[in-house]
Protein backbone atom coordinates (compact mmCIF):
# COMPACT_ATOMS: atom_id res chain seq x y z
CA UNK A 1 0.00 0.00 0.00
CA UNK A 2 1.59 3.07 -0.92
CA UNK A 3 0.30 6.72 -1.34
CA UNK A 4 -0.31 8.29 -4.52
CA UNK A 5 1.84 11.51 -5.18
CA UNK A 6 1.53 13.94 -7.51
CA UNK A 7 4.94 14.13 -9.88
CA UNK A 8 7.01 15.42 -7.01
CA UNK A 9 9.16 16.07 -10.44
CA UNK A 10 8.95 20.02 -10.03
CA UNK A 11 11.26 20.60 -13.45
CA UNK A 12 13.52 23.24 -11.18
CA UNK A 13 13.34 20.94 -7.95
CA UNK A 14 17.17 21.22 -6.53
CA UNK A 15 18.53 17.95 -5.15
CA UNK A 16 22.14 19.48 -5.39
CA UNK A 17 23.54 20.30 -2.18
CA UNK A 18 26.21 22.54 -2.92
CA UNK A 19 23.24 24.71 -4.95
CA UNK A 20 21.40 25.19 -1.97
CA UNK A 21 21.63 28.66 -1.31
CA UNK A 22 23.23 30.63 1.45
CA UNK A 23 20.79 31.88 3.78
CA UNK A 24 20.11 33.45 7.51
CA UNK A 25 17.63 31.74 9.67
CA UNK A 26 15.78 33.76 11.88
CA UNK A 27 16.53 33.62 15.68
CA UNK A 28 14.43 31.89 18.06
CA UNK A 29 15.93 33.92 20.39
CA UNK A 30 15.95 37.21 18.96
CA UNK A 31 12.31 38.89 19.04
CA UNK A 32 10.67 40.58 16.48
CA UNK A 33 11.67 44.01 18.10
CA UNK A 34 15.57 42.97 17.76
CA UNK A 35 15.24 42.49 21.52
CA UNK A 36 17.51 39.24 22.65
CA UNK A 37 14.99 36.82 25.11
CA UNK A 38 17.39 36.05 27.77
CA UNK A 39 14.91 33.98 30.46
CA UNK A 40 12.45 31.04 30.22
CA UNK A 41 9.91 33.04 31.32
CA UNK A 42 10.51 35.40 28.37
CA UNK A 43 10.09 32.69 26.01
CA UNK A 44 7.09 31.74 27.37
CA UNK A 45 5.34 34.58 27.81
CA UNK A 46 6.44 37.08 25.27
CA UNK A 47 8.61 35.02 22.28
CA UNK A 48 6.88 31.82 21.51
CA UNK A 49 3.26 33.47 21.54
CA UNK A 50 4.86 35.81 19.34
CA UNK A 51 6.13 32.69 16.77
CA UNK A 52 3.44 31.29 17.42
CA UNK A 53 0.81 33.64 15.66
CA UNK A 54 3.66 34.60 12.80
CA UNK A 55 3.07 30.69 12.18
CA UNK A 56 -0.83 31.46 12.45
CA UNK A 57 -1.36 33.66 10.05
CA UNK A 58 1.56 33.45 7.76
CA UNK A 59 1.80 29.31 7.33
CA UNK A 60 -1.16 27.86 8.54
CA UNK A 61 -3.80 29.67 9.48
CA UNK A 62 -5.52 30.37 12.68
CA UNK A 63 -7.72 27.50 14.29
CA UNK A 64 -11.12 28.08 16.53
CA UNK A 65 -11.46 26.53 20.02
CA UNK A 66 -13.37 23.53 20.48
CA UNK A 67 -17.18 23.72 18.76
CA UNK A 68 -19.39 24.41 20.75
CA UNK A 69 -22.03 21.56 20.50
CA UNK A 70 -19.94 18.70 20.08
CA UNK A 71 -21.55 15.18 21.03
CA UNK A 72 -19.11 12.07 22.27
CA UNK A 73 -20.70 8.57 21.38
CA UNK A 74 -19.12 5.29 22.53
CA UNK A 75 -19.89 3.82 19.41
CA UNK A 76 -18.75 0.36 20.56
CA UNK A 77 -16.09 -1.35 22.81
CA UNK A 78 -14.69 -4.85 22.80
CA UNK A 79 -12.61 -5.84 26.10
CA UNK A 80 -10.79 -8.75 24.10
CA UNK A 81 -9.77 -7.47 21.13
CA UNK A 82 -7.15 -8.69 18.78
CA UNK A 83 -6.89 -12.32 20.29
CA UNK A 84 -7.79 -11.22 23.74
CA UNK A 85 -4.62 -8.57 23.91
CA UNK A 86 -6.09 -5.18 23.64
CA UNK A 87 -9.28 -3.19 25.05
CA UNK A 88 -10.44 -1.58 21.67
CA UNK A 89 -12.98 1.32 21.88
CA UNK A 90 -14.15 3.51 18.96
CA UNK A 91 -15.68 6.59 19.77
CA UNK A 92 -17.52 9.78 17.70
CA UNK A 93 -17.29 12.95 18.11
CA UNK A 94 -19.90 14.97 16.70
CA UNK A 95 -19.47 18.76 15.93
CA UNK A 96 -23.46 19.47 15.67
CA UNK A 97 -27.08 18.59 16.82
CA UNK A 98 -28.00 16.46 13.67
CA UNK A 99 -26.98 13.48 12.01
CA UNK A 100 -25.53 15.55 8.71
CA UNK A 101 -23.06 17.52 11.26
CA UNK A 102 -19.62 16.58 10.56
CA UNK A 103 -17.88 14.08 12.65
CA UNK A 104 -14.85 12.46 13.35
CA UNK A 105 -14.36 8.70 14.88
CA UNK A 106 -11.81 7.93 17.37
CA UNK A 107 -10.13 4.33 17.40
CA UNK A 108 -8.72 3.11 20.63
CA UNK A 109 -6.31 0.02 21.24
CA UNK A 110 -5.22 -0.54 24.82
CA UNK A 111 -3.32 -2.82 26.38
CA UNK A 112 -5.48 -5.22 27.95
CA UNK A 113 -2.97 -5.85 30.42
CA UNK A 114 -2.53 -2.57 31.83
CA UNK A 115 -3.46 -1.82 35.78
CA UNK A 116 -3.56 1.92 35.04
CA UNK A 117 -3.89 4.55 33.06
CA UNK A 118 -2.04 4.02 29.52
CA UNK A 119 0.47 6.21 27.84
CA UNK A 120 -1.14 7.05 24.29
CA UNK A 121 0.48 7.56 20.59
CA UNK A 122 -2.33 9.33 18.82
CA UNK A 123 -1.70 10.16 15.38
CA UNK A 124 -4.00 11.02 11.82
CA UNK A 125 -4.31 8.11 9.48
CA UNK A 126 -5.00 8.51 5.38
CA UNK A 127 -7.01 6.25 4.26
CA UNK A 128 -9.39 5.79 7.45
CA UNK A 129 -9.25 3.66 10.59
CA UNK A 130 -9.87 0.38 9.17
CA UNK A 131 -6.80 0.96 7.02
CA UNK A 132 -4.33 0.93 10.08
CA UNK A 133 -5.16 -3.47 11.09
CA UNK A 134 -7.39 -5.93 9.21
CA UNK A 135 -9.38 -6.37 12.77
CA UNK A 136 -12.55 -6.96 11.18
CA UNK A 137 -13.87 -4.79 14.29
CA UNK A 138 -12.69 -1.71 12.72
CA UNK A 139 -15.91 0.46 11.54
CA UNK A 140 -15.03 0.80 7.71
CA UNK A 141 -14.99 4.42 6.26
CA UNK A 142 -17.97 5.55 4.53
CA UNK A 143 -16.17 9.10 4.20
CA UNK A 144 -14.38 10.57 0.86
CA UNK A 145 -11.03 9.74 0.33
CA UNK A 146 -8.61 9.89 -2.30
CA UNK A 147 -9.41 6.93 -4.87
CA UNK A 148 -6.66 4.30 -5.10
CA UNK A 149 -6.53 0.55 -6.95
CA UNK A 150 -3.49 -0.39 -4.76
CA UNK A 151 -5.47 0.55 -1.59
CA UNK A 152 -8.49 -0.90 -2.79
CA UNK A 153 -10.42 2.85 -2.43
CA UNK A 154 -13.32 2.67 -5.35
CA UNK A 155 -15.13 5.58 -6.39
CA UNK A 156 -13.43 7.55 -3.22
CA UNK A 157 -15.21 5.22 -0.73
CA UNK A 158 -13.33 2.01 1.21
CA UNK A 159 -13.59 -1.12 0.36
CA UNK A 160 -13.42 -4.20 2.60
CA UNK A 161 -10.64 -5.17 0.75
CA UNK A 162 -9.13 -2.12 2.36
CA UNK A 163 -8.49 -3.31 5.49
CA UNK A 164 -5.43 -3.25 7.24
CA UNK A 165 -3.61 -1.89 4.02
CA UNK A 166 -1.30 0.52 6.23
CA UNK A 167 -1.06 -2.12 8.82
CA UNK A 168 2.89 -2.19 8.00
CA UNK A 169 2.67 1.92 9.27
CA UNK A 170 0.94 0.80 12.40
CA UNK A 171 2.60 -1.66 14.46
CA UNK A 172 -0.20 -2.11 16.90
CA UNK A 173 1.07 -5.39 18.47
CA UNK A 174 4.43 -3.88 19.39
CA UNK A 175 2.95 -0.88 20.50
CA UNK A 176 0.42 -2.55 23.13
CA UNK A 177 3.68 -4.76 24.10
CA UNK A 178 5.23 -2.00 25.07
CA UNK A 179 2.36 -0.92 27.18
CA UNK A 180 1.44 2.27 25.51
CA UNK A 181 -2.24 2.66 23.59
CA UNK A 182 -2.43 3.35 20.50
CA UNK A 183 -5.47 6.44 19.26
CA UNK A 184 -6.18 7.34 15.35
CA UNK A 185 -8.74 9.29 13.44
CA UNK A 186 -9.34 9.43 9.74
CA UNK A 187 -7.73 12.80 8.77
CA UNK A 188 -10.76 13.18 6.34
CA UNK A 189 -13.32 13.48 8.85
CA UNK A 190 -12.01 16.73 9.81
CA UNK A 191 -11.21 17.90 6.21
CA UNK A 192 -11.47 15.99 2.99
CA UNK A 193 -8.05 16.42 1.25
CA UNK A 194 -8.60 18.09 -1.80
CA UNK A 195 -9.16 21.22 -2.72
CA UNK A 196 -13.09 22.41 -2.82
CA UNK A 197 -12.95 26.27 -1.30
CA UNK A 198 -12.94 24.71 2.26
CA UNK A 199 -17.08 23.62 1.21
CA UNK A 200 -16.59 20.52 3.04
CA UNK A 201 -15.14 19.46 6.39
CA UNK A 202 -15.02 21.17 9.89
CA UNK A 203 -15.06 24.96 8.33
CA UNK A 204 -17.75 25.93 7.42
CA UNK A 205 -19.03 25.13 11.14
CA UNK A 206 -17.03 28.27 12.10
CA UNK A 207 -18.30 30.63 9.00
CA UNK A 208 -19.46 34.07 10.02
CA UNK A 209 -23.11 35.01 8.32
CA UNK A 210 -22.32 35.55 4.74
CA UNK A 211 -18.86 33.73 5.12
CA UNK A 212 -18.13 31.17 2.66
CA UNK A 213 -14.12 30.10 3.02
CA UNK A 214 -11.97 31.46 5.78
CA UNK A 215 -9.87 34.67 5.91
CA UNK A 216 -6.10 34.92 4.38
CA UNK A 217 -4.94 34.30 7.54
CA UNK A 218 -7.61 31.83 8.82
CA UNK A 219 -7.22 28.27 9.16
CA UNK A 220 -6.34 25.83 6.07
CA UNK A 221 -6.59 21.94 6.07
CA UNK A 222 -2.82 21.28 7.77
CA UNK A 223 -4.73 23.80 10.21
CA UNK A 224 -8.18 21.34 10.62
CA UNK A 225 -6.61 18.08 10.59
CA UNK A 226 -4.45 19.63 13.82
CA UNK A 227 -7.58 20.87 15.14
CA UNK A 228 -8.73 17.27 14.92
CA UNK A 229 -5.86 15.97 16.64
CA UNK A 230 -6.52 18.73 19.85
CA UNK A 231 -10.34 17.37 19.55
CA UNK A 232 -9.07 13.87 19.80
CA UNK A 233 -7.36 14.59 22.90
CA UNK A 234 -9.82 16.39 24.58
CA UNK A 235 -11.68 12.88 24.19
CA UNK A 236 -9.09 10.89 25.66
CA UNK A 237 -8.66 13.23 28.36
CA UNK A 238 -12.44 11.97 29.09
CA UNK A 239 -11.22 8.41 28.88
CA UNK A 240 -10.07 7.23 32.72
CA UNK A 241 -8.07 4.15 31.03
CA UNK A 242 -6.19 6.73 29.25
CA UNK A 243 -2.77 8.92 30.92
CA UNK A 244 -4.07 11.96 29.14
CA UNK A 245 -1.10 13.74 30.36
CA UNK A 246 1.31 11.59 28.17
CA UNK A 247 0.26 11.34 25.08
CA UNK A 248 2.64 11.76 22.28
CA UNK A 249 1.38 13.17 18.88
CA UNK A 250 2.73 11.86 15.56
CA UNK A 251 2.31 12.03 12.08
CA UNK A 252 3.82 11.09 8.46
CA UNK A 253 4.28 13.24 5.76
CA UNK A 254 1.37 15.53 5.70
CA UNK A 255 0.26 14.60 8.82
CA UNK A 256 3.41 14.78 10.24
CA UNK A 257 3.25 18.55 9.42
CA UNK A 258 0.38 18.45 10.90
CA UNK A 259 1.49 16.88 14.11
CA UNK A 260 4.13 19.43 14.58
CA UNK A 261 1.71 21.89 14.22
CA UNK A 262 -0.59 20.28 16.55
CA UNK A 263 1.85 19.70 19.46
CA UNK A 264 2.92 23.59 18.51
CA UNK A 265 -0.86 24.80 19.32
CA UNK A 266 -1.51 22.67 22.30
CA UNK A 267 0.77 22.30 24.90
CA UNK A 268 -1.26 19.39 26.71
CA UNK A 269 0.46 16.92 24.13
CA UNK A 270 3.10 15.77 26.01
CA UNK A 271 5.49 14.72 23.29
CA UNK A 272 5.75 15.25 19.57
CA UNK A 273 7.20 13.36 16.79
CA UNK A 274 7.39 14.40 12.69
CA UNK A 275 8.25 11.58 10.02
CA UNK A 276 9.25 12.59 6.96
CA UNK A 277 7.26 15.61 7.17
CA UNK A 278 9.41 17.34 4.40
CA UNK A 279 8.17 21.15 3.87
CA UNK A 280 6.00 22.73 5.79
CA UNK A 281 6.75 20.75 8.54
CA UNK A 282 10.43 19.83 9.73
CA UNK A 283 12.70 20.61 7.10
CA UNK A 284 14.06 24.41 6.52
CA UNK A 285 11.58 26.09 3.66
CA UNK A 286 15.03 28.27 3.15
CA UNK A 287 16.87 25.52 2.02
CA UNK A 288 14.55 25.29 -1.50
CA UNK A 289 16.04 21.76 -1.40
CA UNK A 290 13.55 18.86 -2.50
CA UNK A 291 9.90 20.31 -2.19
CA UNK A 292 9.92 23.93 -1.92
CA UNK A 293 6.81 26.61 -0.97
CA UNK A 294 6.11 27.17 -4.32
CA UNK A 295 5.77 23.65 -5.16
CA UNK A 296 3.46 22.52 -1.90
CA UNK A 297 1.56 25.87 -2.68
CA UNK A 298 1.05 24.67 -6.32
CA UNK A 299 0.42 21.19 -5.85
CA UNK A 300 -1.96 21.82 -2.36
CA UNK A 301 -3.98 24.95 -2.81
CA UNK A 302 -5.88 23.85 0.51
CA UNK A 303 -2.93 22.75 3.24
CA UNK A 304 -1.81 26.31 4.01
CA UNK A 305 -3.68 29.83 4.84
CA UNK A 306 -3.72 32.00 1.30
CA UNK A 307 -1.42 34.30 3.02
CA UNK A 308 1.72 31.71 2.75
CA UNK A 309 1.46 31.89 -1.04
CA UNK A 310 3.09 35.29 -0.84
CA UNK A 311 6.15 33.43 -0.05
CA UNK A 312 6.15 31.54 -3.25
CA UNK A 313 9.82 31.69 -4.23
CA UNK A 314 10.42 34.46 -1.62
CA UNK A 315 11.10 32.19 1.24
CA UNK A 316 13.83 34.56 2.40
CA UNK A 317 10.78 37.01 3.31
CA UNK A 318 9.44 34.32 5.45
CA UNK A 319 9.26 35.56 9.35
CA UNK A 320 9.50 32.46 10.45
CA UNK A 321 11.54 28.90 9.63
CA UNK A 322 10.86 25.49 10.61
CA UNK A 323 13.57 25.19 13.30
CA UNK A 324 11.43 27.52 14.85
CA UNK A 325 8.11 25.43 14.68
CA UNK A 326 10.20 22.68 16.62
CA UNK A 327 11.15 25.22 19.12
CA UNK A 328 7.34 25.73 19.53
CA UNK A 329 7.31 21.64 21.04
CA UNK A 330 10.08 23.28 23.95
CA UNK A 331 10.44 22.21 26.46
CA UNK A 332 8.41 19.18 26.11
CA UNK A 333 10.10 16.21 23.95
CA UNK A 334 10.42 16.31 20.15
CA UNK A 335 11.16 14.01 17.62
CA UNK A 336 12.16 14.33 13.75
CA UNK A 337 12.57 11.40 11.80
CA UNK A 338 13.66 11.47 8.50
CA UNK A 339 14.57 8.69 5.26
CA UNK A 340 17.00 8.85 3.43
CA UNK A 341 15.58 8.23 -0.36
CA UNK A 342 12.82 11.09 0.84
CA UNK A 343 15.22 13.54 -0.46
CA UNK A 344 12.26 15.45 -1.79
CA UNK A 345 11.57 15.96 2.04
CA UNK A 346 15.11 17.61 2.68
CA UNK A 347 16.73 14.99 5.15
CA UNK A 348 19.38 17.83 5.83
CA UNK A 349 17.31 19.93 6.02
CA UNK A 350 15.13 18.37 9.38
CA UNK A 351 18.20 17.54 10.59
CA UNK A 352 19.24 21.30 10.18
CA UNK A 353 15.70 22.11 11.92
CA UNK A 354 16.35 20.21 14.40
CA UNK A 355 19.86 21.75 15.57
CA UNK A 356 18.55 25.02 14.86
CA UNK A 357 15.86 24.33 17.37
CA UNK A 358 18.36 23.71 20.31
CA UNK A 359 19.22 27.02 21.77
CA UNK A 360 15.12 26.93 22.66
CA UNK A 361 15.57 24.05 24.14
CA UNK A 362 18.81 25.06 26.12
CA UNK A 363 17.42 28.09 27.36
CA UNK A 364 14.53 26.00 28.89
CA UNK A 365 17.18 23.75 30.49
CA UNK A 366 16.80 20.73 28.30
CA UNK A 367 19.33 18.51 26.81
CA UNK A 368 19.75 19.78 23.21
CA UNK A 369 20.38 18.11 19.97
CA UNK A 370 24.13 18.59 20.61
CA UNK A 371 25.80 16.96 17.09
CA UNK A 372 27.29 19.17 14.85
CA UNK A 373 27.26 17.06 11.66
CA UNK A 374 24.04 14.98 10.53
CA UNK A 375 24.56 11.56 11.85
CA UNK A 376 24.62 8.38 9.17
CA UNK A 377 21.76 6.64 8.66
CA UNK A 378 20.47 3.79 11.30
CA UNK A 379 22.70 6.13 14.20
CA UNK A 380 19.94 7.83 16.49
CA UNK A 381 20.47 11.21 18.07
CA UNK A 382 18.36 10.55 20.81
CA UNK A 383 19.76 11.06 24.57
CA UNK A 384 18.59 15.12 24.83
CA UNK A 385 14.75 16.30 24.73
CA UNK A 386 15.20 16.66 20.40
CA UNK A 387 15.38 12.97 18.87
CA UNK A 388 16.45 12.68 15.06
CA UNK A 389 17.29 10.02 12.81
CA UNK A 390 17.51 9.11 9.59
CA UNK A 391 16.68 5.98 8.10
CA UNK A 392 17.24 3.62 5.08
CA UNK A 393 14.87 3.72 2.56
CA UNK A 394 12.19 5.95 1.10
CA UNK A 395 8.62 7.86 2.51
CA UNK A 396 7.23 5.80 4.79
CA UNK A 397 6.85 4.55 8.28
CA UNK A 398 8.63 1.52 9.40
CA UNK A 399 8.71 -0.64 12.64
CA UNK A 400 12.20 0.88 13.28
CA UNK A 401 10.83 4.43 13.39
CA UNK A 402 8.37 3.18 15.94
CA UNK A 403 10.78 1.63 18.24
CA UNK A 404 12.90 4.82 18.10
CA UNK A 405 9.97 6.81 19.07
CA UNK A 406 8.90 3.99 21.71
CA UNK A 407 12.70 4.26 23.19
CA UNK A 408 12.22 7.94 23.41
CA UNK A 409 8.95 7.85 24.71
CA UNK A 410 10.50 5.32 27.27
CA UNK A 411 13.15 7.39 28.23
CA UNK A 412 11.43 10.63 28.97
CA UNK A 413 8.29 9.44 30.52
CA UNK A 414 9.88 5.95 32.47
CA UNK A 415 13.29 7.23 33.46
C1 LIG B 1 3.72 14.79 -1.18
C2 LIG B 1 3.91 16.19 -0.70
C3 LIG B 1 4.68 16.13 0.59
C4 LIG B 1 4.08 15.14 1.54
C5 LIG B 1 3.55 13.88 0.88
C6 LIG B 1 2.59 13.05 1.71
O1 LIG B 1 3.17 14.72 -2.42
O2 LIG B 1 4.60 16.89 -1.69
O3 LIG B 1 4.74 17.41 1.16
O4 LIG B 1 3.11 15.72 2.29
O5 LIG B 1 2.87 14.17 -0.27
O6 LIG B 1 1.82 13.56 2.50
O7 LIG B 1 2.61 11.83 1.50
Amino acid sequence: AHVGHPTNMEPQTNYDESAVPSYELPDPLIDAAGNPVATAADWQSRRRPEILRLFEDEVYGRMPGPFESSHTEILDEDPGALGGRAVRRQTRLRFGDDETSPAMDLLLYLPSEATGPTRVFLGLNFFGNHSIHTDPGIRLSTEWMQSSKSNQIVDHRATEASRGVFASRWPVADILARGYGLATIYCGDLDPDFDDGYANGVHPLFYQDGQTQPEPHQWGSISAWAWGLSRGLDVLEEDDAVDAAHVAVMGHSRLGKTALWAGACDERFALVISNNSGCGGAALARRRFGETVAAINGNFPHWFCDNHRAYNDCEDELPVDQHQLIALAAPRPVYVASAIDDQWADPKGEYLASRHASPVYELLGQRELDAQQMPPVSQPLADGSIGYHVRPGGHDVTTYDWNRWMDFADRHWRG
